[in-house]
């Protein structure tokens, strides 16, 4: 069955009004984010790969804002050691309901639990793997540090956190540059220019990027022996770091 295409933005709204991961946005999610995302697809892929890298037996892999369950079914599907657990974080209940229902129709063995909650509420302990990703920057500013200090401490030593996000870069010519470049590739994924601007307007307080420089002094702070980028394409990037 084809997947229900993202037209949320398609006509002019008098009021884009704030981006929200309600049900309109669940339903149509694995479209709007592979159409939006340069990379989103490798990037998931690549997360069941390290995760089988670095899981160890008994131990607990995160993904924290897991939407719809891309990023745990990748790993659940990878994994070979045993008595490991997936505990897959998102506070809106639209995106974890239909998340259940996909990874009821899975037949992996590894324990999936899926929560309904802040994931700056949810205790991360016993891990080998802390996925985020393209959450952190739905996260208040406040509160990031906290949040990546808190997965340091819940890690096991040798384990990894993986942070995808959009960037912005320091300087302005090119920061602007890889904006156009995004907004090309989501006309050359069949977005119309309204579409374009119409979901601009309304994510603009919602998604707050930061620059890469910032996310690696995050994770210095926070303990990481090393942290780099492992993927990029325009400004989107995923982390690696290691505890
Ligand atoms: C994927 N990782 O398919 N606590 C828990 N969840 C949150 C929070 C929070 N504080 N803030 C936002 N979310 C997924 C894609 S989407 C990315 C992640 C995007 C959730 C939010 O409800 C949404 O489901 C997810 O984080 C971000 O790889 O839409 O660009």
């Amino acid at each position: 069955m084809s997947e229900p295409r993202d037209t949320l933005y398609a006509d002019p709204l008098g009021e884009t009004g704030l981006f929200t991961f309600d049900d309109q946005v669940a339903r149509v999610f694995p479209d709007m984010i592979k159409r939006s995302v340069p990379g989103y697809t490798t990037i998931i892929a690549m997360t069941g790969l390290l995760a089988q890298r670095y899981a160890t037996p008994g131990s607990n892999l995160y993904d924290l804002g897991c939407s719809l369950g891309a990023s745990t079914l990748a790993m659940r599907q990878n994994l070979r050691e045993p008595g490991c657990r997936i505990i897959g974080v998102d506070n809106s209940p639209a995106m974890l309901e239909r998340c259940r229902n996909i990874v009821d129709t899975d037949t992996h063995e590894t324990a999936v639990d899926l929560v309904c909650a802040d994931l700056e509420n949810v205790a991360i302990e016993n891990a080998s793997v802390v996925v985020l990703n393209f959450t952190l920057q739905f996260v208040p500013l406040a509160i990031r540090d906290d949040v990546i200090a808190r997965i340091y401490r819940g890690l096991r030593p040798g384990g990894i956190m993986v942070l995808s996000e959009k960037v912005t870069f320091e300087d302005p010519h090119l920061d602007a540059l890889n904006i156009d470049l995004h907004h090309q590739f989501k006309r050359a994924n069949g977005y119309s220019e309204l579409e374009v601007a119409q979901k601009r307007a309304a994510i603009e307080h919602v998604l707050l990027p930061e620059t890469l420089a910032t996310h690696k002094q995050r994770m210095a702070s926070a303990g990481f022996q090393a942290a780099d980028v492992w993927f990029q394409c325009f400004n989107f990037a995923s982390l690696v770091a290691l505890k």
